[in-house]
């Protein structure tokens, strides 16, 4: 049994000032916090109606989509993460919010790109993720995870492309920049400009599982997104869609 440490030995508690709220960052955190599995399907017509905002974590086999979501909701194992790409197979949803209500979904959806995969499986799993994207109409959000030192690759453009109609009419983007442990400062900040600029200006953020960075600020975004009302307009991160960038020619 772990004693707690004498109070001479105790970090000295913040003073908070009468009445002070919690911090946005730690609300956020301990909303994602509640998050449960809630079911799994390998089509889309196995997955439930609801009625309640639903975000998706798309991008590469291997980005780090189901171990982003166990870090934001500080699980271990809420998602199947691996080392071999194309460990998560179906359509995963995870349930959000407190007491027992549900206020929100996390979907994690199997990566794509991956070339062991065989040549039919691969495009029968890019008819279902493109019909789910484009066809749930509580898909409120898309975190579009994305390893900087790939950048953005040919199959992240077409899907953007295929998500810009749901973005121009409200629908909101993130690409989270992953793996921010393995850049320097200055690749991390290059990166950085480049992902802003392929986001037309959207939201882009550094995240790193290991050394734990930008899952405050991911975490904020998602719930002051799924709860606009809860936040003083002028904080909210993005209140409004961004504009996808442009197609690049072909
Ligand atoms: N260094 C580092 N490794 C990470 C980070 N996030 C994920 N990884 C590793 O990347 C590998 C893939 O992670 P997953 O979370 O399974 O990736 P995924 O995008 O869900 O992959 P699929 O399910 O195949 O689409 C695992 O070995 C993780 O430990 C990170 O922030 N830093
Ligand atoms: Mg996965």
């Amino acid at each position: 049994m772990t004693k707690n440490p004498p109070a001479s030995r105790q970090a000295p508690a913040k003073p908070k000032p009468a009445g002070a709220e919690k911090s946005a960052a730690a609300l956020a955190l301990g909303w994602l916090h509640t998050a449960r599995f809630l079911t799994t399907a390998p089509q889309l017509h196995f997955l439930p109606d609801l009625d309640i905002p639903e975000i998706a974590f798309v991008g590469r086999s291997n980005a780090g989509k189901s171990t982003c979501i166990n870090t934001l909701t500080q699980q271990k194992q809420l998602a199947f993460a691996s080392k071999k790409p194309g460990r998560t197979q179906h359509i995963n949803l995870f349930s959000l919010g407190r007491q027992g209500v549900m206020d929100a979904v996390l979907t994690d959806l199997p990566g794509y790109g991956y070339a062991a995969v065989p040549r039919q499986e691969k495009v029968r799993w890019q008819q279902v993720m493109a019909n789910y994207l484009v066809t749930r109409k509580n898909l409120m959000g898309m975190v579009l995870m994305c390893d900087p030192r790939l950048g953005l690759t040919e199959l992240d453009e077409v899907l953007l492309d295929l998500m810009r109609e749901r973005v121009q009419e409200g629908l909101k983007f993130l690409i989270v920049l992953t793996k921010a442990d393995k850049l320097t400062r200055s690749e991390a900040t290059k990166a950085l400009s480049i992902a802003r600029l392929q986001a037309g200006g959207g939201e882009v953020r550094l995240f790193s599982a290991t050394k734990r960075t930008g899952i405050e600020d991911v975490a904020e975004l998602l719930w002051a997104w799924t709860h606009p009302a809860a936040i003083p307009q002028a904080q909210v991160p993005d209140a409004q869609a961004q504009p996808l960038p442009p197609t690049p020619a072909q």
